[in-house]
């Protein structure tokens, strides 16, 4: 496989302006017509370069000639001496009954679904499939009428009809010109849920969610999310939707979370099937992001699309960043920011560290769908954030204006981006443009001086940011560092330097950069890196008194939370240390009564205390670490867990009792109090309590949310009636596979020392399907990324495992494979015997004489 580069972008030698398509769906023969309307744009130009994987060539012609002058080559196809401007006819024939992989046109269940991002197109027809060749689609869809009712694409309906032999047929215009990324078709037999929504400038929009037949009552809240989403983005952004309907489909086989093609999304079914029996609050909370998120790329996307794939972070970046607003706005900001940090902080900073580490932009790819990583939309998204801390949220908006104005309709790059964010708000963002190229995460250390004599407080802040795999040397980042100083009282320190008060976001852009606050009668309290203002690690030598005092008085509620979670970091990597020199477990009474001075706090809201009171992941401690003892950091956190719920038993308990609720609601209050109430449940379950509540609370529960809190306390402290709990849940459940994927967690996760025995067992189950993306990630996934201690194992049994999978999966669906092997990349962070093992099943994995492009990339970079 070969790499491309960034840097060796050109614009196309031709470009397709209209495509008429034609599909005659069939299980295992499917013909495919696609009439194309081509210009050369390059006067040296002669031959057509399409790309195209695993076509059957059936007809080509040339302004209705047929035209032999063409090869086909490893990559599609090329056509010789072709003219300057000309129709293009070719006919295809794909087989989607066999597209295991779930990319172009595939079978999910019964029905018929596409997935064309990133170069899915080209397994439909040969094509310029590249996201800057933008054409207007039309689209006919043949199929058998009694099986395939709904026969749906990009754009408006314009036409339909019945054929003689059971078939029908439905054509479909889309008016955007879009990338053929942006392409779309379903067919197949669906429930529907209907309903309207007007825009603000009065435009009528039918509003249609597709589910499988019998789920119309898990469609609700997507519809509402999908409304939401609309009001939202016309409110903070001014945004308005611009066809006439807007249609969503959810399916069962899905390699990403959704996609937002031209007016017909299509959804892992994940993210749009939801009842209060079924889901819980997270399930919710993900479908309500979700349907935002591909609805907002209407616009970030769509509208303004990608000039090539290096530009991913353009669209993706920024539309996360929208969705995560679009949630703050509905929901807690504090709380979706603290999730979301967690996610930089864990799984991002760690691909940061790895082989895989690419700048938000990267520089250089093997396989584009190894990019849809969370630097190229988490990061992406801080890297967003940052700006908008920057600019403010006028300029911001004026910069999104101008943005639009000078890019809608067509494909553009992040420096685009970047440039109307500069232009309309006369901001420099010169060095603030080196985040787009830099890889890698910049730690910031800061050191603080206070001479009382002067009332003057120093702060030193030094940035450095450690080499990434291929990329030696860094540069001084522009970072937006958010700072607070309060005196003892609480009380917030005006920032003075040279005499002249400054603002709290300090443009930190050099190496090293000291800040002289002046006026400062007593030693302050710092509060820094507020709002996670920047995609940084902080280092800082805190004292417990202080993070305890930042918990009760620093103003915003992030800014509490990280408190708490510094001084938690503290004490877990101290008794790391002395677990590993034989010594018990211990935590000063201070810090216990910091955490029960959280719960105890009635004004706060009962979702953030939950917040404060969750543990940082065994991955995310794996991270601050050169050397990760997996088996020291598990106990600790086991221990730390124990002691606290032993200390605050009292209080733990009374609160779980006080806050059972009546009857279940999705209102965010009631989301915040079953959150704690659950989060206590977890710490009951490590007392004599535990199995008696986490049984009861089974029983009793009239909801998921509730169910899955009693099961997951039960499976992580090996409650008795976790087995009973098991077993009724897989009788209740086997038939559907969505729910049973919450079962299927747990066993991964299971930290019993059987685990992988349990796995491999479940493998088995009815519900189990190695070839659904959703039940192997629920499974495999859940142990080989997400049980640390248990895949870790110092037999190499869990590893012998992961590379068992891969090397089904390397041939069915080389994606999902490449997400999998995401626990082997790390392997250096172990000991010298789990490297040795690791290393060797990457060797194995290497020496498969069919590696996909797509593990292949990834096991070549963690092997150099
Ligand atoms: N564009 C791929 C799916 C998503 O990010 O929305
Ligand atoms: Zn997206």
């Amino acid at each position: 496989p070969t790499a491309k580069y960034r840097a060796d972008y050109q614009a196309p030698d031709y470009t397709i302006t209209d495509i008429d398509l034609t599909f005659d769906l069939h299980d295992t023969a499917t013909r495919v017509v696609a009439v194309s309307q081509v210009k050369r744009q390059a006067v040296q130009a002669t031959s057509l370069i399409l790309d195209g994987d695993s076509l059957k060539l059936v007809r080509l012609e040339i302004n209705g000639e047929s035209w032999t002058d063409y090869q086909e080559t490893d990559s599609g196809l090329t056509i010789h001496n072709v003219p300057a401007a000309f129709e293009l006819t070719i006919e295809t024939e794909i087989n989607p009954q066999k597209n295991t992989l779930l990319e172009g046109l595939y079978k999910s269940g019964e029905g018929f679904c596409t997935q064309c991002e990133a170069e899915g197109f080209r397994r439909i027809t040969f094509y310029l499939d590249r996201p800057d060749v933008l054409a207007r689609f039309k689209t006919k869809v043949i199929a058998d009428q009694a099986s395939m009712p709904y026969l749906l694409s990009n754009g408006n309906r314009i036409d339909a009809g019945e054929l003689d032999n059971g078939r029908h047929w439905v054509q479909w215009e889309d008016p955007f010109p879009k990338p053929s990324y942006l392409f779309a078709l379903v067919a197949g037999d669906f429930d529907v849920l209907r309903d309207t929504y007007t825009t603000k400038s009065g435009r009528n929009v039918a509003l249609e969610i597709f589910v499988d037949k019998g789920n119309l009552d898990r469609a609700d809240y997507a519809m509402t999310s999908l409304i939401n989403s609309m009001k939202w983005d016309e409110e903070r952004f001014g945004l308005e939707y611009d066809l006439d309907i807007y249609m969503i489909v959810a399916v069962d086989f899905f390699n990403m979370g959704a996609m937002e093609n031209k007016g017909l999304n299509i959804f892992n079914s994940k993210y749009v099937l939801a009842n209060p029996s079924t889901a819980t609050d997270t399930d919710y909370q993900g479908i309500e992001s979700v349907i935002g998120h591909e609805y907002f790329h209407n616009w970030t996307g769509n509208r303004v699309t990608c000039r090539d794939w290096f530009q991913l972070s353009l669209k993706e970046g920024l539309t996360v960043f929208r969705d995560q607003e679009f949630s703050s706005d509905l929901g807690s900001r504090p709380v979706n920011r603290i999730n979301n940090v967690r996610i930089m902080r864990g799984p991002q900073f760690a691909e940061d560290r790895g082989p895989m580490s690419h700048p938000i932009r990267p520089e250089k790819v093997i396989e584009m769908n190894n990019f849809y990583t969370l630097t190229v939309y988490e990061k992406g998204s801080e890297v967003i954030r940052m700006m908008h801390t920057l600019l403010g949220e006028a300029k911001f908006q004026a910069g999104m204006k101008l943005y639009f104005e000078r890019h809608d309709g067509t494909a553009a790059t992040c420096d685009d981006f970047v440039q109307a964010m500069e232009d309309a708000s006369g901001i420099s963002l010169a060095q603030f443009r080196r985040w787009y190229s830099q890889a890698g995460t910049p730690v910031v250390n800061v050191a603080t001086e206070y001479d009382a004599a002067q009332k003057r407080y120093r702060v030193t802040i030094k940035q450095h940011t450690a080499p990434t795999a291929g990329q030696e040397e860094k540069l001084p980042l522009h970072i937006p560092f958010d700072i607070e100083l309060y005196n003892r009282q609480g009380e917030v320190i005006a920032l003075q330097c040279n005499g002249k008060e400054i603002h709290h976001v300090l443009d930190v852009t050099e190496a090293e950069q000291v800040f002289e606050f002046e006026q400062v009668d007593e030693e302050p309290v710092i509060s820094m890196l507020r709002e996670f203002s920047a995609p940084v690690i902080l280092e800082y030598d805190y004292r417990d008194e202080d993070l305890i005092f930042l918990m009760v008085h620093a103003r915003n509620a992030f800014a509490r939370w990280d408190a708490g979670q510094i001084l938690l970091a503290k004490y877990i990597r101290e008794n790391v240390k002395r677990v590993q020199q034989g010594e018990a477990f211990a935590l000063p009474e201070s810090v216990v009564d910091a955490f029960r001075g959280v719960l105890l706090d009635e004004t706060l809201d009962p979702a953030f205390i939950a917040e404060v009171l969750t543990l940082p992941s065994e991955n995310e401690i794996a991270g601050w670490y050169e050397t990760v003892d997996v088996d020291a950091i598990h106990q600790v956190v086991s221990e730390l867990e124990k002691v606290l719920a032993t200390e605050m038993v009292d209080e733990l308990s009374a609160i779980y009792h006080s806050l059972a609720q009546p009857a279940y609601t999705i209102a965010h209050d009631a989301m915040a109090k079953r959150a704690l109430r659950n989060r206590c449940l977890a710490f009951l379950a490590n007392t004599e309590q535990g199995d008696k509540l986490a049984s009861a609370q089974y029983q009793q529960s009239d909801n998921m949310t509730d169910t899955m809190a009693a099961m997951s306390a039960a499976n992580g402290a090996q409650l008795p009636c976790r087995e009973a709990q098991m077993k009724d849940f897989s009788d209740k459940w086997t038939h559907d596979g969505l729910v049973m994927d919450k079962w299927f967690i747990l066993q991964g996760k299971n930290p019993a020392e059987n685990a992988l025995d349990n796995v491999r067992a479940t493998m088995a189950h009815p519900a189990f399907d190695l070839k659904n993306p959703n039940r192997t990630r629920s499974l495999v996934a859940s142990f080989c990324a997400n049980n640390p201690v248990r895949f870790h194992a110092k037999d190499g049994s869990g590893y012998q495992f992961l590379t068992e999978i891969l090397t089904a999966l390397n041939t069915s669906n080389p994606q999902v494979a490449s997400r999998l092997i995401e626990p082997f990349l790390k392997y250096r962070q172990y000991d010298a015997q789990r490297q040795a093992l690791m290393r060797a099943e990457l060797e194995k994995l290497a020496g498969l004489e069919n590696l996909a492009k797509d593990l292949f990339e990834k096991v070549q970079k963690a092997l150099e």
